[in-house]
């Protein structure tokens, strides 16, 4: 019976990696910031058997603690700052929370696992994963991407993100710990933040087809990646802690989509064409944009046995669906369109 604490357990990722450490008979709790995070009961709603405990990645104190109390055998860190848009607008604060909260996770884990010098031998027990980001490719240097691509971060959130890798290697190089390096690549969901493309376009087609919106405003459609589901996704984190030594691994589908593709298909879904309803405004551009990100997920293929089981299409429609119903809830319920 192991124990796994999950930071970012409010997060997309969270609940998912939680139900399926549960599901491999894990011990699990969460780390959730605030002294009345509105999305406590959310979480509890999904896995209530996830014990919450406080802390934030900015408070050093809080994880030490956290991390005492839980002794967990494996750390998850999925906190962060993590909506690129919004990197250029509160730099400072993503560069503090999304790149040197890292550091002060990993602190907490020397702190606490007790570990020692780099003499070859692993005194720290607790493992650690970091949620590194195909953001940090960025203007690409080749295409594919595999864990040998060179970064090239395009956004205050990729840079913070660059240091969090870095950082993460350098503890595992400098103290010998074991901690990997995840860089994942977009991976969505019906739990993903509406702020995000896929989900503003799924919310949005299930409100017109309702006629609760009319239209849906976006940036750049020509943007590509490669998106999967996030469920997949967190078997891959989960494996990556599983391997004899530490190592960092791209995961993705090896396939990329526009944002223009993902729209069409959903709006489809629902029998419409999205371009009756879809126009463009320049206030959703980005100062400098990643134009098309593409996984070489070859190593986590062939040392994890990972491989995504939801294609590009049905990630659309399970996208679609759930929207679709939820919006059909509210309007029965009486529930204001907002
Ligand atoms: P979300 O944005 O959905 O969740 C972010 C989480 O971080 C929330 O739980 C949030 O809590 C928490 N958080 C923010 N600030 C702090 C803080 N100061 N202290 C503690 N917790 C904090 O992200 P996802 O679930 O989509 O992604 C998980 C991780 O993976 C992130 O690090 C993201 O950058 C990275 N990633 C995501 C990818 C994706 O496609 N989803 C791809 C590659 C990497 P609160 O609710 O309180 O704000
Ligand atoms: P991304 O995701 O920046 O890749 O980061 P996002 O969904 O925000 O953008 C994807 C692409 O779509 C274009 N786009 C729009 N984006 C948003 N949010 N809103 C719009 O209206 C819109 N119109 C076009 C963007 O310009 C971009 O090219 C996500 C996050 O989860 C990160 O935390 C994570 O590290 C990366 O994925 C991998």
């Amino acid at each position: 019976m192991k124990t796994a604490l999950i930071t970012g357990i409010t997060g997309q990722d969270g609940t998912y990696l939680a139900e399926h450490l549960l599901e491999q008979g894990y011990t699990v709790y969460g780390l959730i910031r605030g002294q009345n995070n509105p999305k406590r009961e959310w979480v509890e709603s999904i896995v209530p058997d996830v014990e919450l405990v406080l802390g934030d990645l900015l408070d050093q104190g809080s994880l030490i603690r956290a991390l005492e109390y839980t002794k967990p055998d494996e750390v998850y860190n999925l906190a962060a700052i993590s909506y690129v848009a919004f990197s250029w607008d509160q730099a400072r604060l993503v560069g503090e929370v999304t790149g040197l909260g890292v550091l002060n996770m990993l602190e907490a884990v020397r702190a606490v696992g007790g570990c020692g010098q780099s003499n070859g031998k692993r005194s720290n027990s607790i493992r650690f994963y970091q949620a590194s980001s195909s953001e940090m490719f960025g203007k690409v240097r080749e295409i594919p991407q595999d864990e040998n691509t060179p970064f090239y971060p395009r956004s205050p959130y990729a840079v913070a993100k660059v240091y969090g890798h870095h950082i993460t290697v350098n503890y595992r190089e400098s103290y010998n710990l074991y901690a990997c390096s995840g860089i994942l690549f977009n991976h969505e969901s019906p739990r993903r933040g509406l702020e995000f493309v896929t989900r503003k376009i799924s919310h949005a087609v299930a409100r017109i087809k309702l006629g609760r919106q009319r239209e849906l405003v976006l940036g750049n459609l020509d943007a590509k990646r490669d998106w999967g589901f996030a469920g997949d996704y967190v078997r891959a984190m989960h494996l990556m802690l599983q391997q004899p030594e530490p190592e960092d691994f791209v995961v993705g589908t090896g396939e990329c989509h526009s944002v223009a593709e993902f729209a069409e298909l959903a709006f489809a879904c629902v029998g419409l064409n999205w371009r009756d309803y879809v126009r463009t405004d320049p206030r959703f551009l980005r100062p400098a944009e990643v134009e098309r990100l593409l996984a070489n997920p070859t190593k986590a293929r062939t040392k994890l046995g990972w491989k995504p089981s939801v294609t590009f299409q049905q990630l659309v429609e399970m996208m679609v669906e759930a929207d679709l119903a939820a919006e059909t809830e509210k309007l029965q319920k009486g529930i204001p369109s907002k």
